[in-house]
């Protein structure tokens, strides 16, 4: 680069710096990963290095960060509240080591006091005679603002420190920060109520801190750890770093239980890896962990460089967010039709590893987060979490960047993708004959409740379908002795009985069929119903949506989804294979609900009745009648069999009509079965 670029890109990256300083400190609305403005910032700090001429006193690199917001009262820090160097790797780690220990001149390991860096906000509380007095954010370092009244609500930091004998004036220092949980609880309340739920806990526990009515923040679930000390009237302190957190501890101020006394590079490097294991488990975010001189005296012969102590790091873990281009999305279909867009990436290093795909969840989040082929996104991996898209950046999307389209036909078996009206996940419809659906399909088909096939259990269908000797629930009836016996662990005997029980599950009910065939939606409730409403299974092929939600307790969701699967013509022809299999039931009789005069009347049972309650009930549902368990004034008829009680008053003082069994009996005459 010559000179004048040089100039030009200084300018540029200050001008960004500082467009993205104000989104994250005042509007809380980070636009960029902290990856990506971190390399922002090292790369400024690096073109100012080589050409320290160039540095002006506005550039980012000459303040610690963040500006007093308005609506806050300025408070100076005595002590400055100081940030800390970063190192992004081992080896930079080993460099500050090396350093200090040149500096201190020590031919022993130093000791360090090794701590998690929390992902919060951080503030200095001033107590004096025990009284906490006020409270304050960094700001620029030496000053803040004064964010008392806010920090009064938080339930972890005392109005008055513990014991007696404190020292008259008591600066301490530490991160305000929301944990995981309860920075899951608001956002879900915030999503809720229809608002903006905040990006990650640290944005939170910023915007929380920063809210002009203390009110506000009252309600926020925030949380509190000292890691240092700022004006203390006394001299008399402890001469190390563990020492005084101790001493703040006894104090009655919350100290991370993490804390560790370390002992050179190799202790530092094992405290970062066991933090870096534990970290998904933590219930609050950290970035990286901090290393202090554990010797004050160490501490004051390194001094500072402009405002970060060089007796201080922070070590951080690798980004857990990531810029990268999406470049193309394809759909993968779940063992249930489910159907996930998934996103393949430009690779790129995130959380530890290099990512070239990630989930987009459903469509309904890829329409909320209006990511496009071609856009620059944000990749997310935490742990062993699938990586996410967690959104794109329109400020950089192309002017050819394509929308996401849901496929009209599984990219498995070519059947049409149903997505109900407000349903987030899209599915395939092709249930009985997907592929991808197949070992659910045909274990769902013969359980218990369903087909019944004794003796056909999970792991025997994953053998089946993995020997390619099955296909879909017919294949089931064409299976031979010779076939079954020639599995691995499978007796003759346990062959033969199963083909016994796969003879005797022919004869079944029109609702368990219904109900082995897994529609989506179509529980043995639903099956039940369907039977009841269609009386055999060609009328119920043949029905319209409108027709199917004129069955009891089926809506829109329910019709979409029965309506789809008989539409698809696999469905049919395996349904077509099942029959010829000679799978039977008796057909119901049944009046069509729409003419029925009981049609939407609904029946309360109570008292001892001479027949169960449940073959009543079932009597009245064929008929289009609903049967509810309380009386109200939607009731039509209560019908009251021997010591009737409470139901019975209820309905004397409503009016509402009461039949005893014999009455209901004439009420049903002729009209069922
Ligand atoms: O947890 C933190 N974010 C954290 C920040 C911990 C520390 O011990 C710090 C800090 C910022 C400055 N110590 C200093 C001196």
């Amino acid at each position: 680069m010559d000179f004048a670029g040089v100039q030009r890109r200084l300018e540029h990256l200050r001008r960004e710096i500082g467009r993205h300083d104000y989104q994250y400190y005042v509007l809380n609305e980070p636009l960029i990963p902290d990856a990506e403005y971190d390399r922002l910032l090292r790369e400024l700090e690096g073109l100012e290095a080589d050409y320290p001429e160039l540095v002006t006193p506005d550039s980012p690199t000459q303040r610690v960060g963040g500006s007093p917001a308005e609506g806050f009262d300025e408070v100076n820090h005595a002590v400055p509240m100081l940030s800390l160097g970063n190192a992004f790797s081992d080896e930079e780690l080993a460099e500050f080591d090396r350093r200090a220990r040149d500096r201190t001149g020590s031919d022993q390991p130093l000791v360090y006091l090794a701590e998690p860096k929390l992902d919060g906000l951080a503030v200095s509380l001033r107590y004096e005679q025990g009284l906490l007095l006020r409270a304050a954010t960094r700001g620029d370092g030496s000053r803040g603002e004064d964010v008392t009244r806010n920090v009064r609500t938080i339930a972890a930091i005392p109005l008055r420190l513990l014991g007696t004998g404190w020292p008259e004036v008591l600066e301490v220092r530490g991160e305000v920060f929301m944990p995981r949980r309860g920075f899951e609880a608001f956002n879900r309340q915030a999503r809720e109520r229809g608002e903006k739920p905040f990006a990650n806990p640290r944005n939170a526990a910023a915007g929380s801190l920063r809210q002009l009515d203390p009110r506000i923040t009252a309600q926020r679930p925030l949380a509190f750890y000292a890691y240092g000390l700022g004006e203390v009237s006394t001299a008399d302190l402890p001469d190390t770093q563990s020492g005084r957190m101790a001493w703040i501890k006894g104090w009655g101020l919350p100290v991370s239980p993490e804390l560790a006394v370390v002992t050179g590079v190799a202790g530092c490097l094992g405290y970062y890896r066991r933090m870096g294991e534990r970290r998904d488990g933590l219930d609050y975010d950290i970035d990286g962990v901090v290393y202090k001189l554990d010797s004050i005296a160490q501490q004051e012969q390194l001094g500072f460089v402009s405002r970060a102590p060089r007796w201080a790091l922070a070590h951080k873990f690798p980004a857990q967010e990531e810029l990268t281009r999406l470049l193309a999305v394809e759909f993968q279909v779940g063992r249930t039709g489910a159907l996930t867009p998934v996103a393949r990436l430009e690779p790129v290093f995130v959380g530890g590893v290099t990512v070239s795909n990630a989930t987009l969840h459903n469509m309904d989040e890829v329409e909320r987060k209006d990511v496009r082929i071609g856009d620059t996104v944000i990749v997310r991996r935490a742990g062993d979490v699938i990586p996410e898209v967690v959104r794109s950046l329109p400020e950089r999307r192309p002017a050819d960047a394509q929308p996401i389209l849901l496929p009209a036909h599984c990219p498995v078996c070519g059947s049409d993708i149903v997505r109900p009206e407000g349903e987030a996940a899209a599915r395939c419809s092709g249930g009985l004959w997907c592929g991808a659906q197949r070992k659910e399909a045909i274990k769902h088909f013969a359980s218990r409740r369903a087909m019944d096939i004794d003796g056909l259990g999970d792991k025997l269908v994953e053998q089946l379908v993995e020997q390619g000797l099955i296909q879909n629930p017919a294949d089931l009836y064409t299976l031979t002795l010779e076939q079954l016996a020639s599995l691995e662990r499978m007796a003759e005997r346990s062959a033969s009985n199963l083909l016994a029980a796969l003879d005797a599950s022919k004869a079944t009910t029109l609702e368990r069929f219904l109900f082995a065939l897994g529609i989506r939606e179509v529980g043995e409730a639903t099956a039940r119903a369907l039977a009841r409403s269609f009386g055999d299974l060609e009328p119920l092929m043949a029905a319209d949506e409108s027709r199917l939600q004129q069955t009891p307790d089926v809506g829109p969701v329910v019709a979409a989804h029965v309506h789809a699967f008989f539409r698809q013509p696999h469905n049919r022809e395996v349904i077509g294979q099942l029959r010829d299999a000679d799978i039977r039931w008796k057909p119901l009789e049944v009046v069509s609900p729409a003419v029925s005069p009981l049609a939407g009347k609904t029946f309360v049972l109570t008292g001892t009745l001479s027949h169960p309650r449940d073959e009543i009930k079932d009597r009245l549902l064929a008929l289009g009648a609903k049967v509810a368990g309380s009386v109200s004034k939607k009731t039509d008829y209560l019908v009251a069999g021997a010591d009737a009680g409470s139901k019975l008053t209820k309905a004397g003082e409503l009016d509402i009509p009461v039949l005893d069994e014999e009455g209901l009996n004439r009420l049903l005459e002729g009209l069922s079965p």
